[in-house]
């Protein structure tokens, strides 16, 4: 077993420092006539939120590397939180979901209005991936492609755009759990499983360790999907920062609407418990990832 003791609360409060620092240095001064433009991005980007995948990043990278240069691990765990505030930005347009609150505050759009809220959205994208591509520090060129391609994979088509597409395909049906679970795989479970992929390559993971940490993200993935179904029914819309009930007023198919309450908590554990299990032959080092899995199924925001 491990013998590291973690702090989970300044852990997190320590790293979401590092990376709000780190997004504020990336989207400081805007060109002249980009003045709201760069308002609407930075609104938010920097006005809230858990920071889960950029941390897991960090958190990836120190199980493989625990003296890992946080300087090669930033830019992909701030592209990270670039592309899942994008996600955020446009799935409350409108067209999408149609939501006033997020993050404790007025949508985007609310804000800025429709146009300037799509725009932020495909800047905040867009930027994700100049980040990535400029940093001049390790990890060397060739891993540095695998990480940008890997995570463009899990944001596009493949991964939360595609789960996204679905998600707006199955509404107004009867959708069973293969289906759910597809959905939630690629909508949520992508981007937190390459969050980690990222930050394990970035600090030079081998093959084996590579697998593991996979499996470990697609099972907190899935942990973190259910319990975000599982708060739509059981918390506030003060705790979430966004409106309670939505996905029941939507008549959404979730898992308490498919297996009920107790069979939600029990699948959230269970999926835990196998993300934990992969890490089984990491040393103390990844303890915080540890800690973060329980996080997920804990959380009450
Ligand atoms: C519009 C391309 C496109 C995709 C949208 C991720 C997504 C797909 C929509 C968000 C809707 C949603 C509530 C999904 C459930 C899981 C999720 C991503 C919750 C929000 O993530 P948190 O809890 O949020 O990490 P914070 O604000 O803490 O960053």
């Amino acid at each position: 077993m491990t013998g590291m003791t973690v702090d989970l609360t300044n852990y997190l409060r320590s790293r979401q420092a590092l990376v709000n620092q780190s997004l504020e240095a990336f989207f400081t001064s805007p060109p002249p006539g980009l003045e709201n433009h760069f308002a609407a991005m930075r609104y938010s980007l920097l006005g809230g939120g858990k920071r889960i995948r950029p941390i897991l990043c960090l958190a990836a990278a120190e199980a493989i590397h625990p003296t890992v240069d946080s300087d090669t691990v930033l830019p992909f765990a701030c592209a990270l939180e670039c592309i899942h505030t994008y996600s955020l930005i446009h799935d409350d347009l409108p067209a999408m979901d149609d939501d006033d609150l997020r993050r404790g505050r007025l949508t985007c759009h609310k804000k800025f209005g429709e146009a300037a809220a799509i725009l932020a959205g495909d800047g905040l994208l867009t930027m994700a991936f100049e980040i990535m591509s400029a940093a001049s520090t390790p990890p060397p060129a060739e891993i540095r492609l695998r990480i940008i391609g890997l995570i463009a994979r899990a944001a596009g088509p493949m991964g939360m755009v595609g789960g996204q597409v679905m998600d707006l395909a199955c509404e107004g049906r009867a959708v069973d759990l293969d289906t759910l679970r597809q959905v939630h795989e690629k909508k949520t479970g992508a981007l937190l499983t390459a969050s980690v992929q990222a930050g394990a390559l970035a600090a030079g993971c081998d093959n084996d360790r590579f697998q593991a940490i996979t499996v470990f993200g697609e099972q907190i993935g899935l942990a973190f999907q259910i319990i975000d179904d599982l708060l739509d029914v059981t918390a506030t819309t003060e705790q979430l920062g966004k409106k309670a009930g939505a996905d029941a007023s939507r008549k959404k198919a979730t898992y308490p609407a498919l297996v009920g309450i107790k069979e939600t908590r029990t699948r959230a554990r269970q999926a835990v418990d196998d993300a934990l299990h992969a890490l089984d032959n990491f040393t103390e080092h990844a303890d915080p990832l540890r800690e973060l899995a329980r996080f997920i199924e804990q959380r009450t925001y």
